[in-house]
């Protein structure tokens, strides 16, 4: 077992973000028996879970003429449009149903607002409107974070650049993680966490 103080944060393990999935990432799937294996050994398991509405602002289908994976300014800044995806109350948004999701003391819903998305788990894209994750992990002790999930280059490194601004000691697991790889994303996340300080297991 780690330390009362090591949190293990699951990312976005759902069914839209793996094969067959609205937002497929490759391989998406193969982590899960990593992720449950992990989940046992922290006393502190935290999953996320992408809960749009149907409306929702970062979905390409919300705007008249728009590609998915094209760029549009929102007033938070620049925002990747997404085929719609994880929306509330579809299989889609469920977790994998291989996933350990009872493992969990806590589920944090992230991008739940029409008007904005939430890639972080700590805050959302305007990165000033925070999701309570920071004060949940600080009241339990926490202090190091290791994160798993998807999609690496989204919403596991924004998480994992936030909680390294916030002051925790943060691992990223690469084998625990996919990406979405878009216009070498993946590449460019790497660099930055590292930069950042984040471990990159
Ligand atoms: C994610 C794109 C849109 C993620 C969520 O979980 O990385 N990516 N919504
Ligand atoms: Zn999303």
């Amino acid at each position: 077992m780690r330390p009362a103080n090591q949190a293990l944060i699951v990312i976005d393990v759902q069914n839209d973000f793996c094969p067959g999935g609205a937002l497929a990432v490759a391989q998406g799937d193969a982590i899960i028996p990593q992720i449950n294996a992990l989940m046992g050994q922290f006393q502190t398991v935290v999953l996320t879970q992408d809960w749009h509405p149907a409306d929702h602002s970062s979905f390409a289908a919300n705007h008249a003429g728009a590609a998915p994976f094209s760029t549009v300014q929102m007033p938070y800044g620049a925002q990747t449009l997404w085929p719609s995806h994880c929306v509330q109350g579809t299989k889609g948004a469920e977790f994998h149903p291989a996933l350990r999701s009872d493992l969990a003391q806590l589920v944090l819903r992230k991008g739940f607002r029409a008007g904005i998305d939430s890639y972080s788990a700590l805050f959302e894209n305007d990165k000033t409107t925070p999701t309570g994750l920071d004060g949940y992990l600080r009241a339990r002790g926490v202090t190091g974070l290791t994160l798993v999930g998807l999609a690496t280059d989204y919403c596991v490194a924004f998480s994992a650049l936030d909680a390294v601004a916030k002051g925790f000691d943060v691992t990223v697991l690469q084998d625990a993680c996919r990406a979405i790889d878009l216009d070498g994303s993946l590449a460019r996340q790497k660099q930055a966490m590292a930069a950042a300080g984040v471990v990159l297991a």
